[in-house]
């Protein structure tokens, strides 16, 4: 029976898409939880941004071909680390480990593996914290452990970043070597800024204790 073949199968690869439109789902609301608990307790807000995707079949056959791995939902599950993916921008480097930080204490998460190119940049510039997360995710027929790729990046990283994309994508892959400088560059540059806001936010902070604490005095008189 072909026909009913092809339909388990076609149900199979539903679900286990699913399995990954579910596992972010229950990243967002835990990031949204921890976005708003700061935001009450602090008045502050580490991350500006997130946005999520689920990787196309197309992209994770290609993927797939390219490291070479066994045709299987099983196999899939094993080898591709990035098939759901969350990218969460923070306004400052030191967001960026903190929001790390606060993800990794959580008890239903277990991290498996962090990527730190902010301390060890790629050679092409590239910047950004990459934590790959394994969630529970709770089916109609049991639990499923689903790992996300997380891309924790600062405002000015994501931009490079993004730009960097198009342009290797622009370029077919193969961008002149001028550009390529270029974009190291960049990527400095932006580096720069990010750890100029970092202190500029610091020094702020601190004028505004002292001010808080000037006040406190002076009612205290
Ligand atoms: P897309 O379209 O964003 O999904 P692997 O993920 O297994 O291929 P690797 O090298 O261990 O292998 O992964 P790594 O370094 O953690 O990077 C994976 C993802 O990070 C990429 O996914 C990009 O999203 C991003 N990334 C890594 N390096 C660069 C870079 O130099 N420039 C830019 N713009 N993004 C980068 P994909 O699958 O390549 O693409």
């Amino acid at each position: 029976y072909p026909i009913a073949q092809f339909k388990k199968l076609k149900d199979e690869v539903t679900r286990f898409m699913m399995m990954y439109q579910f596992a972010l789902q229950e990243l967002e609301t835990k990031v949204e939880i921890l976005k708003e608990e700061f935001h009450l307790l602090h008045d502050y807000n580490p991350i500006e941004h997130t946005k999520s995707r689920v990787k196309s079949i197309e992209s994770i056959i290609n993927k797939m071909q390219r490291k070479a791995v066994p045709f299987s939902l099983t196999s899939i599950k094993e080898h591709l680390y990035d098939i759901a993916g969350m990218r969460i921008t923070c306004s400052f480097i030191s967001d960026i480990y903190r929001v790390c930080d606060m993800l990794s204490k959580q008890s239903d998460l277990k991290v498996i593996e962090i990527k730190d190119y902010i301390k060890d940049p790629k050679p092409n510039g590239y910047r950004s914290l990459h934590m790959i997360v394994e969630i529970p995710v709770f089916m109609s027929n049991g639990v499923e452990y689903v790992r996300v790729e997380v891309q924790v990046r600062t405002i000015a990283m994501d931009f490079w970043a993004s730009l960097e994309h198009k342009i290797f994508y622009k370029y077919n892959k193969d961008v002149p070597d001028e550009l390529l400088s270029e974009l190291k560059e960049a990527a400095e540059n932006a580096n720069k800024l990010d750890k100029q806001m970092e202190r500029l936010n610091r020094d702020i902070a601190a004028i505004k204790e002292q001010q808080e604490d000037n006040e406190e005095e002076e009612l205290a008189r």
